[in-house]
């Protein structure tokens, strides 16, 4: 095992693994009637803060029941907000046309609760998805909705910069037209001297912050960019999502989240999947679990040029015809994100 995974914890792997969940007491199946239906997005009362095995925990607009009149977006999302524990109606085929997702509601959705059942789930202005490995149907795992912005994170050492993953999550998030940012974690570890992985990605149109959670450089700079925003933390196993969260935003807020897990019978340790944080001004934050694979889904061949805008500009220089492969005159080749557009090319 290498050493920066030591500390990823079994619902890692649980959750990587897609979907083997634990078959235990307390997620007992509660049987909820009725199917839930699509609304629009002021019709809902709170947001999916987490999701646990046939339920979720949504953050409530109020304390109280029924959505208050004119309550915007952001007003939902305050550190505020109740976290109330429901189950939710079983309806994936009614939202999703006819392939399944792996839940019916995602963290970040707005959704209507009733009692302590989801009723509904607002239209997604966008997703974050994947395709859920070890099934044999088609899959989707979405991993998160409504998002302003996505922050790839990624270490600039143990692990070494991966530009593989990067470039399929700037692709996921380009799809959906979320605005992306490269966070590059444990500069600390760096020594001045060998040019930079990611030195490039400012000119694909990818904004970059170099930090550290470790020693807090960087992490300002990096706040300052999120703050009042709903943003989502991706990337490997271990590079520091959850050390940069819990440095931005305090010990308290990771272990608020756990007590209230904990209230409810539901350990921090068995969530599979992602979870949203509350911070100041609106902000809401989203730490994910490492991710093995990531898999792109919805997004064709033919499209996969314009979500690498450096890419395509070159290619105005390439003969007619060209398909930016394996063509020896191809304008792309000395490109540093052409490796990475060719093997992504490949897989779709
Ligand atoms: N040197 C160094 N180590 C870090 C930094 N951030 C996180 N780590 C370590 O990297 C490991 C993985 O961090 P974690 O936050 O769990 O990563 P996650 O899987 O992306 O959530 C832990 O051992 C952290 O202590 C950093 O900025 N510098
Ligand atoms: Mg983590
Ligand atoms: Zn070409």
């Amino acid at each position: 095992m290498p050493p920066w995974s030591q500390n990823s914890g079994p619902e890692e792997e649980e959750w990587a693994e897609g979907l083997k969940l634990p078959a235990r007491r307390k997620y007992a199946k509660r049987i909820v009637k009725g199917r839930a239906v699509e609304l629009e997005a002021a019709a809902g009362n709170g947001v999916v803060a987490e999701i646990f095995p046939n339920q979720a925990a949504v953050r409530l607009d109020t304390c109280g029941t029924g959505s208050s009149a004119g309550a915007g977006r952001t007003d939902s999302l305050t550190a505020g907000g109740a976290r109330k524990l429901c189950g939710y109606r079983m309806s994936a085929l009614a939202f999703g046309g006819n392939v399944r997702e792996r839940s019916p509601v995602c963290v970040g959705d707005r959704v209507l609760v009733a009692g302590d059942v989801i009723v509904g789930r607002c239209a997604r202005r966008n997703r974050l998805i994947r395709s859920a490995p070890n099934s044999r149907d088609p899959l989707l795992h979405v991993i998160a909705a409504n998002i302003d912005c996505l922050v790839v994170v990624s270490a600039a050492l143990e692990p070494e910069f991966s530009p593989g993953i990067v470039d399929r999550f700037l692709v996921a998030a380009s799809s959906q037209a979320i605005a992306p940012l490269l966070c590059v974690n444990k500069t600390d570890l760096l020594s001045p001297g060998p040019p930079k992985a990611w030195a490039h990605y400012p000119e694909a149109g990818v904004p970059v912050v170099e930090c550290s959670a470790r020693s807090g450089s960087g992490a300002e700079a990096l706040a300052a960019l999120l703050r009042g925003k709903t943003v989502a933390f991706c990337g490997h196993s271990g590079v520091g999502k959850t050390s940069l969260l819990r440095r931005l935003l305090g010990d308290e807020a990771l272990g608020r989240v756990g007590e209230l897990s904990g209230a409810t019978g539901m350990g921090r340790h068995t969530t599979t999947g992602a979870v949203m944080l509350p911070g100041a001004g609106g902000s809401a934050w989203i730490d994910t679990p490492g991710i093995m694979n990531f898999s792109l889904v919805g997004v064709e061949r033919s499209a996969l040029l314009s979500h690498f805008p450096e890419l395509a500009r070159a290619a105005a220089a390439c003969a007619e015809g060209c398909l930016h492969d394996a063509e020896p005159a191809c304008a792309l080749r000395a490109l540093p994100r052409f490796p990475s557009y060719r093997q992504i090319r490949a897989s779709l």
